[in-house]
Order: C-alpha cells, then sequence, then structure tokens
C-alpha cells in the first residue's frame, strides 16, 4: 500500500517516521519529492493547489487536523472521494484545558485582582453568582459536546447552538439561525468552537456580537476568520464586551501591528488550545485504514455539502 503525504506545518519528518513506525508494511511518498506511484490514501494538512491533481485514484484523503477548511480549493472532481478529518485525537482534552481556564480566570475575577496587586491593594470582591454566569458553546460539535460537560461539570449553567438539536445532559440545546438570537441573549461567555465554512464566516459580528449579556466575554479556539475583529475590539472598547480570550486568527502568525496584541482586555495566545497530537492521530489513521480495507465504515468522514 502507498500513501501520500503532505503537511504546511514544520513537524513532516515527526509525522512520516510515526507513520513508518505504525504501518510498516506500507510506503509513504512526501509532496512533492516522492509522488511517483499513485498512492492509496493520502494524508494532509493545508495542502498546495497542485497536489490535488495527485489525489483522483486515492480511496480516502485524511486531513490532518479537525477544521477541514484548509482543503477549501480541492476541486469538484474530488468530491467524491471520502475526507476523513482526526475526531478527538487527543485534542478534546487540551480543549477542556484551554476553555476552562478562560472561564474560570473571567468567573473568579484573576485579572480584577492581578490589577489590584500592581497596586498594592488588598480588595477582596463579592463572589458572582454562578448561576447567572451563564456559559454558551456556539458549535457543538465532537470537541464542543466535551467542553460544554466539563463546564457543566464545573457547575456553570451551560448553552450550546449547532445547526441541528443535540441531546447533551445538563446542556440546553439552540438550534438554527431561528435561535442564535435567543442563544446569545443569554451568554456570559461565548466560546466559539463553530467549523469554519461559506455561512459560518463573520459569524461574529458586530451584530450577533452586540446580542450577548452586558459586559460578556468571547472565547475563539475556532478560526480567526469567524471574527470580524473591528467589530470585537469596537464593543470591548465602547463596554458592551468585557474583553476576550483568542487562540486564533484571520491571519498567522498575528502580525505585530495587529492591535489585539497590545489590548489590556485581550489575551492571545499562538494557536495553541489543541495541538494535534502526532502518535495518537497517527493510531486512530492507521486504525482507519484498516477499516476502510476491511471494507468497513469510519467515523470522521467530512459531509461535503455542510464542509465538516
Ligand atoms: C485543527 C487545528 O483543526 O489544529 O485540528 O486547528
Amino acid at each position: 500500500m502507498k500513501l501520500l503525504f503532505y503537511t504546511a506545518a514544520s513537524n513532516g519528518a515527526a509525522w512520516v517516521d510515526a507513520l513508518s513506525r505504525a504501518m510498516p508494511e506500507t510506503s509513504i511518498g512526501t509532496w512533492p519529492d516522492d509522488t511517483t506511484t499513485a498512492a492509496d490514501y493520502a494524508l494532509v494538512w493545508k495542502p498546495p493547489p497542485g497536489l490535488f491533481a495527485k489525489l483522483d485514484s486515492v480511496k480516502a484523503i485524511f486531513n490532518l487536523g479537525a477544521g477541514v477548511d484548509g482543503l477549501e480549493s480541492m476541486p469538484r472532481s474530488l468530491e467524491n472521494v471520502p475526507l476523513i478529518r482526526l475526531v478527538d485525537a487527543g485534542m478534546a482534552e487540551q480543549m477542556v484545558e484551554y476553555v476552562a481556564y478562560a472561564v474560570l480566570r473571567r468567573y473568579r475575577e484573576f485579572d480584577v485582582y492581578a490589577q489590584s496587586q500592581r497596586e498594592g491593594a488588598w480588595q477582596p470582591r463579592r463572589r458572582l453568582d454562578k448561576s447567572g454566569f451563564r456559559v454558551g458553546i456556539l458549535g457543538i460539535g465532537s470537541l464542543g459536546v466535551v467542553v460544554a460537560a466539563a463546564l457543566a461539570a464545573f457547575g456553570f449553567p451551560v448553552d450550546g447552538w449547532s445547526r441541528s438539536r443535540k441531546q447533551i445532559p445538563d446542556v440546553r440545546s439552540f438550534a438554527g439561525t431561528a435561535e442564535l438570537k435567543e442563544f446569545l441573549g443569554r451568554c456570559h461567555v461565548l466560546v466559539c468552537m463553530l467549523p469554519l465554512t461559506a455561512e459560518t464566516r463573520g459569524i461574529l459580528n458586530r451584530a450577533t456580537l452586540s446580542q450577548l449579556s452586558k459586559g460578556a466575554y468571547v472565547v475563539n479556539v475556532s478560526r480567526g476568520a469567524l471574527l470580524v475583529d473591528e467589530d470585537l475590539l469596537a464593543l470591548i472598547d465602547s463596554g458592551a464586551l468585557s474583553g476576550a480570550t483568542l487562540d486564533v486568527f484571520q491571519e498567522e502568525p498575528l502580525p505585530p501591528s495587529h492591535a489585539f496584541w497590545h489590548h489590556p482586555c485581550i489575551t492571545v495566545t499562538p494557536h495553541v488550545s489543541a495541538v494535534t497530537r502526532i502518535e495518537e492521530s497517527v493510531a486512530q489513521i492507521a486504525a482507519k485504514i484498516r477499516r476502510l480495507e476491511a471494507g468497513l465504515p469510519v467515523s470522521g468522514v467530512v459531509d461535503r455539502a455542510r464542509s465538516y
């Protein structure tokens, strides 16, 4: 069996090494150096358009991450080739850590205490009413469900919004455009975990962010292009929102001149909320290739009409 491998990231050698150990019977060609024989499966992360010409005979394309927006330029001729994304592969645990930290930091007002410390002021504050501190997860997919459950276990009231209604214990599910306004109006913290698609691009804009509760906080761990940066900045500066923790940006690395870097109410991290773990991911892909070869179904197949 032959695999064709490409990643736009700098850790390609570690992937190829892990793949060779997990699938010793397989030969691995890397784009663009070694593409002589037609591959059975392609494993890609943000491939250049030229690579797609090599994929028309593959049995499936594996995306080396959860979000498939890096494959937007895939030609229609490949739309019947199954596209399979990573499912969890160690990412859910990291997402829980990141989001729980951001929510608890806001809820327990650590930034206010940090300011008091800088002023040398001993200023205890009344604990915020947790039952009124509602967290909304915008995008309740395989990672969103785990994050919602973790926040509910901390005792936060949690709502989730998705295209179709979900049944999740302790989480109220809102669905579709008709229920977005009500969902937003209840959020004290909005956690964005939506996939980036033509429908969700720019969904966090002045109109939608203005519907959040007064002084709400925004956490974006999904894709930078979901957010209209200037609308977020304007709403924070006007006091309508209290701040944001942002892990993803329209341009990455975030350009040095971007206002997010130095804004006192914005925390910036460099797209690290849930990084792909190579060993877990390779084990998942190898197991799925074995199932596909045996004619069995696999999870994580992207619905091309929905783009996730
Ligand atoms: C992913 C990512 O989509 O790392 O997996 O952003």
